[in-house]
């Protein structure tokens, strides 16, 4: 079998997303998902000006090889261009392996450690009040873990929460927009959220929390040691976290379990972290880490350490990457927790998934491959639009980490 050729598409269902989609000679076609959000016609441009052209004609099963031509072949390593593309050749691949071999990607990757994948939800309001109602309602449906990010007194537009009730979605149309953030104000304010939570419902639900790149890291030391006896399941990306050994101080002084990786896109964003034990769950996901091949030995390295998989689930990551993090989360023994921030009902225009929801766990479906398939005719309906996460500034003007 070869490949013959390949073609990206680019779509905007309400936000954008873009798909490779690898044919083989023999009918067969794969998936995967190369969307950067903010910068999704960069991987656009790799992928079709570098990498297409030296996949014709090679042989799809030999995944691995690929991926190392891909890797060190550039001679440029690493980075969220390069490690997009690569990852989205390599789900495409893994994909028409389990097509061709009529089995689904969880099979390949050593079978069912589990019978569903624990997911979190996204919940989010203006004040306490509001975000302790919308954490009661996801409960309702079944989730037993809620992330909560709440409205910040005094602080504008806070990371996180929506505006005027519509689903949360960071990146907006147009050029980047800006925030401004107070971190002291935001210390003063979050432990109160986490009380109340606690308060209201008990001690069995997990409760989530993102930081989203705030903190120094002895600011992550104090609000991990104010939450603490409200137990939360992590609090996420506490600092910016290219400065791996700053985590030592946060461990110095907070039994709070941290998560961190969702912008990382190697093994090597992650090394000093996970060998320290400096963190307790790895969030790189699929499109980000490389694909799934570079994911597995993310994942077997952590597992040495203690370290679970969290994988970042936004609604930049496509259907494509929620179907390959699926499939991964189902089969590894160090699975810790899966984000599911659920896609806006048009994007099932446009992709069809074999992935479902029940009771707080989500389940790959049965399908050979991922599971996932693309109407390209329906994509040409949305073309590209324009969009950008915010920017933050400090209340002096300073520009800050978002
Ligand atoms: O800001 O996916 O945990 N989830 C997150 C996301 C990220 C976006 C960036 O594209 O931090 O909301
Ligand atoms: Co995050």
């Amino acid at each position: 079998m070869k490949i013959e050729k390949a073609n990206v598409i680019v779509t905007c269902p309400g936000r954008n997303f873009v798909t490779l989609k690898i044919y083989t000679d023999e009918g067969v076609y794969g998936l995967g998902d190369a969307t950067l959000n903010g910068r999704e016609k960069s991987v656009v441009s790799y992928l079709e000006d570098h990498v297409i052209p030296c996949l014709i004609g090679r042989d799809p099963a030999n995944i691995e090889d690929i991926w190392q031509y891909l890797y060190k072949g550039a001679y440029w390593r690493r980075g969220p261009v390069t490690m997009s593309a690569i990852a989205a050749v390599d789900m495409a691949l893994w994909d028409i392996k389990g097509k061709v071999l009529d089995t689904p990607v969880y099979n390949l990757l050593g079978g069912k450690s589990r019978q569903g994948v624990m997911v979190y939800a996204h919940a989010n309001g203006s004040d306490i009040e509001e975000t302790v109602d919308e954490v009661g309602r996801y409960l309702d449906k079944g989730y037993r873990a809620v992330r909560a990010q709440c409205g910040i007194p005094g602080v504008e537009s806070v990371y996180g929460v929506s505006k005027n009730k519509e689903s949360y979605e960071p990146a907006k149309k147009g050029l980047p927009p800006e925030d401004t953030w107070s971190t002291e104000k935001y210390l003063n304010h979050i432990p109160k959220l986490f009380e109340q939570l606690r308060d209201t419902y008990g001690d069995d639900p997990h409760f989530l929390h993102d930081c989203h790149h705030r903190l120094t890291p002895i600011e992550a030391g104090r609000v991990g040691k104010e939450l603490e006896p409200f137990h939360l399941f992590w609090i996420e990306d506490c600092t910016p976290a290219e400065l791996q050994e700053s985590f030592r101080i946060i461990r110095q002084h907070t039994t709070t379990p941290l998560a961190v990786g969702e912008v990382f896109n190697s093994i090597w964003d992650a090394q000093l972290l996970i060998s320290e034990m400096l963190i307790d769950y790895i969030r790189t996901s699929i499109v980000r880490g490389g694909g799934i091949s570079h994911m597995k030995k993310i994942a077997s390295f952590a597992e040495i350490y203690h370290v679970k998989t969290g994988f970042h689930g936004a609604t930049d990551l496509s259907p494509v990457t929620m179907a390959a993090a699926l499939h991964f989360d189902l089969s590894v023994n160090n699975f810790g927790i899966q984000e599911r921030m659920p896609h806006q009902e048009i994007v099932s225009d446009v992709f069809s998934t074999a992935y479902s929801f029940d009771s707080g766990f989500m389940y790959p479906g049965d399908e050979p491959g991922l599971g996932v398939d693309i109407d390209e005719e329906k994509a040409k309906k949305y073309p590209y639009e324009r969009a950008y996460l915010p920017v933050n500034r400090k209340e002096d003007g300073t520009l800050f980490n978002w």
